[in-house]
């Protein structure tokens, strides 16, 4: 009697996992699911370095060129130090791309410094 009812109480307990594991589960795949939006939009800084920039308006010419690639949020070119620096979504674009993009302007892109 004592057994069964030891029995009983691990498949309550056998059942209870499988209820709380399968909750659990929903709610991992509720996380999943955000993280893998957030993974969906990785957006990160890089900087190129960019030779050819002399001025303030090559700078905009630069930045213009950049954030009109749809992934590229924003755009900072310096012609002091040679670079751009921008926020990607590198889900969406390709670093090649933005180099394109600047050479595209006339400009030369080089390395992504970071
Ligand atoms: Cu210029």
């Amino acid at each position: 009697m004592l057994k069964l009812i030891r029995i009983k109480a691990i498949l309550l307990f056998f059942i209870l996992g499988i209820v709380v594991f399968g909750c659990q589960n929903t709610t991992n795949n509720s996380t999943s699911n955000e993280t893998s939006l957030t993974s969906t939009s990785a957006k990160v800084y890089k900087s190129v370095a960019v030779e050819g920039m002399t001025c303030g308006g090559c700078e905009k010419t630069v930045q213009g060129a950049l954030t009109a690639i749809d992934g590229v949020d924003s755009a900072f070119a310096s012609h002091v130090d040679k670079q751009v620096r921008i926020l990607v979504d590198t889900s969406k674009v390709n670093l090649q791309d933005i180099q394109q993009a600047i050479n595209d302007k006339g400009y030369t892109a080089g390395d992504f410094i970071k």
